[in-house]
């Protein structure tokens, strides 16, 4: 499926040979016909030798409506380059070629036209001149064929000349993201709005559900029509319109999207590489002037942002960051024209270097290295510093927006795994070095704890996933599990702490261990808070804290402290209790643990904290389903 287009000066007879290809006027609006020139685009298709069918896009020639020549040149395959014997290359010739020549169209066919107005010697001049303008250029070596519409003459010759270009095109790939750059919205009386575009990146069938950019409404295709003719599925590279669904003509404008993937990411900043023409004069451009930026069938102004302050001068190339007053969905790897307005003019054009970049100005040189290392359009490149620049990204979401399909992109990924360049979880990829600092931040955090607390053996997992509040929970557990497996850490009990790491606990401390445990032991039945036993036992606050982190001890509220023994047997009568009774009261603990009404509430509280009992009224009811 492929898509021709014209291009050439005004009046050069595009559209006059387009109507002898095809026997389809794509002059249809009134205007068109009463001032006899092409305004906006047409479109038309032609059945070649072979049964093959190639949609046709005619463009016009007025330097005014350039805007519109760049909507339609965007799709094509190739050319159609429209040159009038009497006049030759001309303004808009130039200017078309040049445009072109940036959007990378590298095949085309040169159609000397009204060859009947002029004689052999003329007819030799244009094709010289033709020939030494195209010289370094990637038409030097297109086919040129000679025409009349009037006499009818080459009008074959033109239908065979784009059949044998055919099989050395590269078709549009199919990489599963179809898009459709609109540039026709119409209505159809009894079967509503339909748009119409050239199908790039996939393909789209009937029924099939899509989304439309910028408004991000979603719509189903009622039906697709490609060369005027029903279709039940349109393939990249070909014309297609689509019948929309419950869409309004003013909902959809030239320049919108229509999505077939679900997933769409917009930006409104975007780097690039720009090449300017080397034919302007008197032009250069400088950082933070305001551009027209064409790309798809999009026109939008633009503000460059150039890393150096000096200016780009004519045929110069450099990278840039544009800046838009709306989000854009574009790709990597598209292509764009840049325009100034006045006086208007074609400066230049140029590729998508990261189609969803952040806001910056180049201070930051890596920006620029980013930019130079993708340049290459290397895909194993471009996975590595799209994750780099993002440090950690949805699998499904590195390299959306770009020109590749997601499988290519999961192998370069798959590759990398590997070689252990980068880092996967279930549904994130994490980039090496980044995963790096954080194991190493993580070790720096527990060390640091150690030194702030050496009595203690660990600390609680959660203080760590309060540090480290900045990753996901997915991301923050595969580098708890890596840390683990590779035995820098343990973790016991919601504790984390260093495998190698045992208490420093000096003898005179392990006495005052055993000093507080049997004083709780010996108070059991009338257990003393945590102030007092510190007035008792000096230095035990320190003591009392570790036994409690490891679990030796219990404190309720009120500072009460029981030994963790203690408070067992206390629990697990209380729950065979409850289980039998399904209630209890706070007289019927007192009976049930012989304990003062004062230890009663704190043990209450504790256990309701640990859910494994709930109050309900005046009673306690288990709350937890014990086994
Ligand atoms: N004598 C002669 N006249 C031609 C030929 N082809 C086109 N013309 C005339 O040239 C004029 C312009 O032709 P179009 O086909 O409208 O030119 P165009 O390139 O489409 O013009 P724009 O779309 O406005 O850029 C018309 O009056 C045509 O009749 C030809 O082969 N011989
Ligand atoms: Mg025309």
């Amino acid at each position: 499926m492929f898509v021709f287009g014209t291009a050439g000066h005004i009046d050069h007879g595009k559209t006059a040979l387009i109507y002898a290809l095809t026997s389809i006027d794509t002059d249809r609006l009134p205007e068109e016909k009463e001032r006899g020139m092409t305004i906006d685009l047409g479109f038309a298709w032609m059945k070649l030798p072979s049964g093959e069918k190639v949609g046709i896009v005619d463009v016009p020639g007025h330097e005014n409506l350039i805007k519109n020549m760049i909507a339609g040149a965007t799709g094509i395959d190739a050319v159609i380059l429209v040159i009038d014997a009497n006049e030759g290359w001309m303004p808009q010739t130039e200017e078309h070629f040049q445009i072109l020549d940036l959007l990378d169209i590298k095949y085309g066919i040169i159609a000397i036209t009204k060859i009947d107005l002029v004689d052999q010697i003329r007819l030799n001049i244009v094709e010289k001149q033709i020939k030494e303008r195209l010289k370094n250029t990637v038409l030097f070596d297109a086919p040129v064929v000679k025409v009349s519409t009037v006499k009818n003459i080459g009008i074959d010759q033109i239908k065979s000349t784009i059949q044998d270009l055919i099989p050395r095109m590269k078709p549009k790939r199919d990489i599963g993201k179809p898009r459709l750059s609109i540039d026709r919205v119409f209505n159809i009386k009894g079967s509503g709005t339909v748009v119409t575009g050239t199908l790039i990146g996939g393909t789209l069938h009937q029924g099939m559900e899509v989304t439309i950019f910028p408004s991000y409404k979603k719509t189903r295709l009622r039906s697709l029509q490609t060369y005027k003719e029903k279709t039940e599925i349109a393939f990249p590279g070909s014309r297609a319109a689509l019948n929309l669904v419950g869409m309004e003509k003013n909902e959809l404008h030239r320049g919108d999207i229509v999505f077939g993937t679900k997933q769409i990411k917009a930006s409104k900043n975007i780097d690039v590489q720009i090449q300017l023409l080397s034919q302007l004069k008197k032009y250069s451009l400088e950082n933070r002037s305001e551009v027209l930026f064409f790309t798809g069938t999009k026109e939008i102004l633009a503000k460059i942002f150039l890393p150096e302050t000096k200016p780009l001068q004519s045929d110069e190339t450099g990278f840039a960051q544009l800046r838009f007053k709306e989000p854009l969905a574009t790709y990597l790897g598209d292509h764009f024209i840049l325009r100034i307005p006045s006086p208007p003019k074609t400066i230049g054009g140029g590729l998508i270097i990261d189609p969803l970049a952040h806001k910056h100005h180049f201070k930051d040189r890596d920006a620029l290295h980013f930019l130079q290392k993708r340049i290459k359009f290397d895909l194993r490149e471009l996975v590595l510093t799209e994750l780099k620049k993002n440090i950690f990204i949805k699998k499904d979401n590195l390299l959306i927006n770009s020109n590749y399909a997601d499988s290519e992109i999961k192998e370069a990924v798959e590759q990398f795994k590997k070689q252990g360049e980068i880092i996967a979880t279930n549904s994130w990829l994490i980039d090496k070095n980044y995963w790096q600092e954080q194991k190493t931040i993580f070790m720096n955090r527990l060390n640091r704890e150690y030194e702030l607390y050496p009595l203690r053996a660990g600390f609680p997992l959660n203080k760590f996933q309060s540090y480290f509040y900045y990753l996901k929970p997915e991301i923050f557990n595969n580098l708890l599990d890596s840390l683990i497996n590779t035995d820098k850490i343990s973790l016991k009990k919601g504790i984390i702490f260093l495998p190698s790491r045992e208490p420093k606990i000096s003898s005179q401390q392990k006495i005052l261990i055993s000093k507080i445990l049997k004083f709780l032991n010996d108070n059991s039945a009338n257990p003393p808070n945590e102030k007092t036993l510190i007035s008792q036992i000096a230095g035990g606050k320190e003591i009392i804290d570790f036994l409690v982190q490891e679990g030796e001890i219990v404190k309720l509220s009120d500072g009460i402290l029981l030994e963790s023994k203690n408070y067992d047997i206390m629990k697990n009568k209380l729950i065979d209790f409850l289980k039998i009774n399904g209630s209890i009261s706070i007289a019927q603990v007192r009976e049930l643990l012989g304990l003062s009404r004062k230890y009663i509430i704190p043990l209450l509280n504790k256990l309701d904290e640990e859910k494994i009992t709930q109050r309900k009224e005046n009673v306690r009811i288990l709350k937890a389903k014990l086994g």
